[in-house]
């Protein structure tokens, strides 16, 4: 899968793309049962400790989540990519289209970036007992993904693509982003309410709803200001975000591992064992803690 040249120029003048049918449904499927089998086991644990009342075995990935964390929010405590280290999520890491489309911005000289999330945005409607994680992780607050990198790789293009679970709509919670406004280079954050454009540097300018059914992609600038909004419907807004930056460059988060998925100089330098990438992070967990804010 290639972009076109008007995809690109639309990218390259717009910061932000997005791109329909990049992975099958089929694609993503073993990615969800391999999340769905370390939700079984975080409350498997919980229930064997008495954390947890009730396990809704029976409920389906788009709603036990969110019953499990209403009932114990420690079920969420690191659980993200790093948190689970998986086969199959490194196998969407590396994924062919994927990474064809990333080719197309960035070179045939590609590494993944260390900075990559799972997110479950919870219904908004269940979150009313106060349990909940704060609302700025459920509604992520606008930002540029630059201010979670480190100052040293101000020059390196760090490409964001984020990737639903589900279908991201108005109702689930999408991401709306401003249109052109990467131009303006970074603004400065502050990291009080999470990480979040200071308000007085936020543009005034009209978002754009970046809705994304299930197995697209929203392409993203490290300028490009974005948020989450709120998930109304009564389904998890489940999805991954990745990054990518060529091979060299400074990833902006140098004590976590980054990786070669793509050379067309050096195929044999390419990643492609999982055991190698999470012995990668079991060394890099000493980097916890870090300070991952700039100003
Ligand atoms: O998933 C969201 O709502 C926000 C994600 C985000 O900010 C990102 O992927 O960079
Ligand atoms: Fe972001």
């Amino acid at each position: 899968m290639r972009l076109s040249l008007e995809q690109i120029i639309r990218y390259q003048t717009e910061g932000y793309l997005i791109v329909e049918n990049v992975c099958s449904h089929a694609e993503l499927q073993p990615v969800i049962e391999e999340i769905a089998s370390e939700i079984d086991k975080r409350a498997d644990r919980l229930f064997a400790e008495g954390k947890l009342a009730e396990l809704y075995k029976d409920e389906p990935f788009e709603r036990r989540y969110s019953l499990l964390h209403r009932q114990c929010p420690e079920i969420g405590r690191g659980f993200d990519i790093a948190g689970y280290l998986g086969d199959e999520i490194f196998k969407l890491l590396c994924n062919k289209n994927l990474i064809d489309l990333v080719e197309c911005l960035l070179g045939s000289e590609i590494s993944c970036n260390p900075i990559q999330h799972l997110r479950a945005k919870h219904p908004a409607r269940g979150s009313a007992d106060g349990s909940s994680a704060p609302d700025y992780f459920q509604n992520v607050p606008w930002h540029q993904d630059c201010a979670v990198t480190s100052e040293d790789s101000e020059a390196s293009e760090i490409i964001t693509f984020w990737m639903p679970l589900v279908d991201a709509t108005a109702e689930t919670g999408c991401m709306e982003v401003m249109p052109h406004v990467f131009k303006l280079g970074y603004l400065n954050h502050q990291a009080e309410g999470g990480t979040m454009i200071v308000p007085e540097k936020l543009p005034q300018v009209e978002p754009v709803l970046a809705e994304c059914p299930k197995g697209s992609l929203v392409i993203m600038n490290k300028y490009t200001p974005h948020r989450g909004i709120s998930n109304r419907s009564d389904i998890i807004r489940w999805s991954i975000d990745l990054r990518y930056h060529k091979t060299g460059a400074n990833s902006g988060r140098s004590f976590q591992p980054s990786f070669p998925v793509r050379s067309s100089s050096d195929t044999g330098s390419v990643l492609r064992d999982p055991d190698v990438w999470r012995t990668l992070w079991r060394e890099a967990a000493n980097g916890a803690g870090r300070k991952i804010h700039r100003v």
